[in-house]
């Protein structure tokens, strides 16, 4: 059974939100179309508290772009996005929301940050996700959302170190890009654990 993993495609996340991806909104229509395609169709939604310990608010003296440590990890500090409830934390006006079958949130413990659709980033709580897709028998992942070099990105390599089968489906997917050439770097980490890149056009050939 093959799963499409639909990333934080949310307002927030997008042009006009608190911590836009640039072209973030272009990923929507071609996920819907995929949606189609998938008999399962699972989104992660960024859900923070508003005293979540990754907003840089919530440090003084901090920016967005400070690096600090939290829960034993290093933690990039970020505007506050995605609160619980705000307009920012919905899915894109135009993402099908008819077409999720079901939706994980993450980033709801204000210690600790959750990039992973999976676990949290110091890898001490699941999202139930796993155990959600095993029950299921899916043993591949087509990922695609907002970021590639964030939330797409840990969401992959967890999904290969628990070992199913990872698709990084690329038009429908855009990074952060903090730093140039974030997203290709981490396209290549993807690529060294055994993701496969791949556009939306291609998955008829694979499935
Ligand atoms: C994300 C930074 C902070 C993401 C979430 O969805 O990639 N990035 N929170
Ligand atoms: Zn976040």
């Amino acid at each position: 059974m093959d799963a499409l993993i639909v990333v934080d495609v949310q307002n927030d996340f997008c042009p006009g939100g608190a911590l836009p991806v640039p072209d973030g909104d272009l990923v929507v229509p071609v996920i819907n179309r995929l949606m189609e395609s998938f008999p399962l169709v699972v989104a992660t939604q960024d859900w923070h508290p508003a005293n979540h310990k990754s907003f840089a608010a919530n440090h003084p003296g901090r920016q967005p772009g400070d690096v600090i440590e939290l829960a034993g990890v290093l933690q990039i500090l970020w505007p506050i996005h995605c609160v619980q409830g705000t307009e920012g934390a919905e899915f894109h006006p135009d993402l099908n929301r008819a077409g999720i079958h079901v939706v994980f949130q993450k980033g709801t413990d204000p210690e600790v940050d959750s990039y992973s659709g999976f676990f949290d980033n110091a890898r001490k709580h699941d999202t139930g996700l796993h155990e959600f897709l095993q029950r299921r028998g899916v043993a591949r992942l087509f990922v695609c959302g907002l970021a590639t070099d964030y939330c797409v990105k840990f969401t992959c390599l967890d999904g290969r170190s628990l070992g199913y089968e990872v698709f990084l489906v690329l038009d429908a997917s855009r990074g952060v890009e903090l730093h140039t050439g974030d997203v290709a770097k981490a396209i290549d980490e993807m690529k060294a654990a055994g993701v496969i890149p791949i556009e939306s056009t291609e998955i008829a050939m694979v499935r």
